[in-house]
């Protein structure tokens, strides 16, 4: 057995989980927060089968793919009026996966 360690973004864990769920798998949700953003995001703990590890990381790669998103930058107080407000692009998505060998599991 393997368990996957999967850290994503907030906005795609709802599809993630969905999909998970959907083909069978069994998924744990924490909240957690990256070390050098200090933002927040999710980390999922999955335990499968060995053989069944290719199947979720792709779901993973279909739900949490990197895709590019406009956003407007907040008015920040002091920044050049020019700058305020100015559509930018920025990665959205993604995930961290870590694929770890379980010794023993057990259900009681
Ligand atoms: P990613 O590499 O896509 O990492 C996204 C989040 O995944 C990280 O959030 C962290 O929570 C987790 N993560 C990634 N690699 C990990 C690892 N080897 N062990 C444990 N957790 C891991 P943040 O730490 O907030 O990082 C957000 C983004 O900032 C990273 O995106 C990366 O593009 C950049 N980054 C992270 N550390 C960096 C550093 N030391 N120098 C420069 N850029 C860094």
């Amino acid at each position: 057995m393997k368990l996957i360690i999967s850290i994503i973004h907030n906005e795609d864990v709802n599809k993630a989980i969905t999909d998970l769920n959907t083909a069978g798998f069994s998924v744990t949700k924490l909240a957690t927060t990256g070390g050098f953003l200090r933002a927040g995001n999710v980390t999922l703990i999955v335990g499968v089968e060995e053989e069944k590890v290719d199947e979720a990381i792709k779901i993973f790669e279909k739900t949490c793919s990197t895709r590019k998103k406009i956003m407007v930058s907040p008015m920040s107080v002091g920044m050049a009026e020019i700058m305020s407000n100015r559509p930018i692009e920025v990665d959205a998505g993604g995930a961290t996966i870590f694929v770890l060998d379980v010794d023993r599991f057990e259900k009681i």
